[in-house]
């Protein structure tokens, strides 16, 4: 039997290349690759650089669906029906929007596919298998195998994904993260990270996790082997770190050079709406960040725009912000009601959502704004966004924020990092802005 993996791509604007800040080392074809038993063979197709061979040879098609990919995964299903293959779909909006996957695939995997993968495909040889499997969450996996991609790993941005942790013990109320984990966290051994970092052989490493401190204990086991590592890496964290000296200096120690940390807003009445009053009760926000800053890490601000209180001045409080603490990079994206999300079910509610599947629409392009924000019109809010990305990505921003990071952190590697991802994101604020959700992935220049 062989099996295709298929990796979705969101969409791209005719005759442009896939955006390439989301090109980046698919995990999660490496865990699947890892997990499916050694006898049978394998391609995979990474539709966000190449044509998927839609004649392909395999018996089995296994699609992972994000919900911003989900329109070009039907698509892709489809067409494999008629080829009389059988579809297996899992990964995020499977999980939460079953209904919406099931009349594209013949089964549906929700949540974690580690403990029954090997299973699924027992059942399929049998001809006998379910049409849905639950899995349990579990990090069980050993070391991915990358072999699978190793001939597009040119196509990547050169930096290694290494997955410590899944879920997040916060539960704010917009995130897929705590739709899908329900406020747990599960993490992997100390020692199968540390033998896939050697691996890698890489020299910067994203440390993939939604929140590595849920697990004080294990951060600190984790951060004291990859001491001995020499690597730069990154993470995503909740601000919380920055009352903890202690972390704070062994991270750094251990090669930690920038976390990405979601404020979302620093207006403490959104903060409560979402559930993430904690993010501002902790104590002096601008103090936090400046003790981050003091231990030579520097920072990834994610805001997200668009929540009940916020008004163009939210805009602008938000850039006085990123000009005092002069942010490695910051996103300033607008908000997004995520199915199954708490977000999403009050929306619904109040009768808000302008466009109840907006994922599926045929128009849908990146950057639209699919419900009514309380205090701004929908092209005021996309507008916005853009507005104050392109203030943040201005050339002489950039020149100011890399002379605060020349005085936190001499590594050259860092400033050629700093340089390459604002430069690209000064051009991808205007590429991003409309691409077609679900378009010209066929196309051959990809
Ligand atoms: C790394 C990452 C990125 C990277 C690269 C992603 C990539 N595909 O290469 C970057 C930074 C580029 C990125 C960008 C974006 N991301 Co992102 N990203 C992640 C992150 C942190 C890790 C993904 C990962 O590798 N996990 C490790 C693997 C092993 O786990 P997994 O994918 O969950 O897979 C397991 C199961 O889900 C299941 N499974 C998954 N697929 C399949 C398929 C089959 C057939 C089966 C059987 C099982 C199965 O089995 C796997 C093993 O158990 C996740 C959050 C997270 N912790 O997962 C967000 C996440 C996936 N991203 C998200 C989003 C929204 C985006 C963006 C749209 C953000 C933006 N506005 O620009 C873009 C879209 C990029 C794109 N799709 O092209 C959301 C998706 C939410 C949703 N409902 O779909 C997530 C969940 C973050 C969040 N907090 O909500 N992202
Ligand atoms: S802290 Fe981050 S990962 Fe955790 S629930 Fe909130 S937004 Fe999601």
């Amino acid at each position: 039997m062989k099996v295709a993996f298929v990796l979705p791509g969101i969409g791209k604007k005719h005759n442009e290349k896939y955006l390439k800040s989301w090109l980046m080392e698919p995990l999660t074809i490496a865990v699947l690759n890892k997990i499916l038993p050694k006898k049978y063979d394998r391609v995979f197709y990474d539709d966000r650089i190449e044509n998927i061979d839609f004649d392909t040879d395999a018996d089995v098609i296994c699609i992972t669906v994000e919900t911003y990919t989900s329109k070009r995964a039907y698509e892709i299903a489809d067409r494999f029906k008629k080829k009389n293959k059988i579809i297996i779909m899992g990964g995020y909006h499977a999980t939460m929007v079953p209904e919406d996957v099931r009349p594209h695939c013949d089964i549906i995997v929700h949540g974690n596919a580690e403990e029954l993968f090997e299973q699924v495909f027992k059942d399929i040889e049998k001809k006998k298998h379910k049409k849905e499997y639950f899995g349990k969450t579990c990090l069980d996996y050993g070391i991915p195998d990358r072999s699978i991609y190793k001939d597009k790993m040119k196509k990547y941005l050169p930096i290694a994904l290494v997955e410590t942790g899944r879920g997040c013990h916060h539960n704010c109320e917009f995130c897929s993260i705590s739709a899908y984990y329900k406020g747990t966290y599960h993490h992997r051994k100390v020692e199968d990270i540390i033998e896939e970092i050697k691996q890698t052989k890489r020299k910067i490493v994203f440390f993939v996790d939604d929140s590595i401190f849920s697990d004080k204990k294990f951060a600190k086991e984790l951060f004291q082997e990859v001491a001995k590592l020499n690597i730069i890496w990154v993470t995503q964290v909740t601000l919380d770190v920055a009352v903890n000296q202690e972390l704070l200096e062994l991270m750094k120690k251990s090669g930690c050079a920038m976390i990405l940390i979601g404020f979302e807003s620093i207006d403490p009445k959104n903060l409560k709406q979402m559930n993430k009053e904690w993010n501002a009760k902790l104590g002096q926000r601008d103090e936090l960040v400046e003790n981050i800053h003091k231990a030579g890490i520097s920072i990834y601000a994610s805001f997200v725009f668009g929540f009940d209180y916020d008004t163009e001045e939210s805009f602008a409080k938000n850039l006085e912000f990123c000009h005092k603490h002069k942010f490695f990079v910051s996103a300033f994206n607008h908000l997004l009601a995520f199915p199954n999300t708490n977000t999403y079910r009050r929306f619904e509610e109040e009768k808000r959502l302008i466009s109840p599947k907006w994922w599926l629409e045929d128009n849908y392009t990146y950057g639209t704004i699919s419900y009514k924000p309380k205090l701004l019109t929908t092209d005021e809010l996309r507008e916005l966004c853009r507005e104050y990305k392109k203030k943040f990505f201005k050339i002489s921003f950039i020149f100011t924020r890399w002379f605060a990071l020349l005085k936190r952190n001499r590594n050259f590697m860092l400033h050629l990092v700093y340089w390459y991802m604002n430069i690209l994101l000064h051009f991808e604020v205007d590429k991003r802005i409309g691409i077609p959700v679900g378009h010209n992935l066929d196309e051959v220049k990809k």
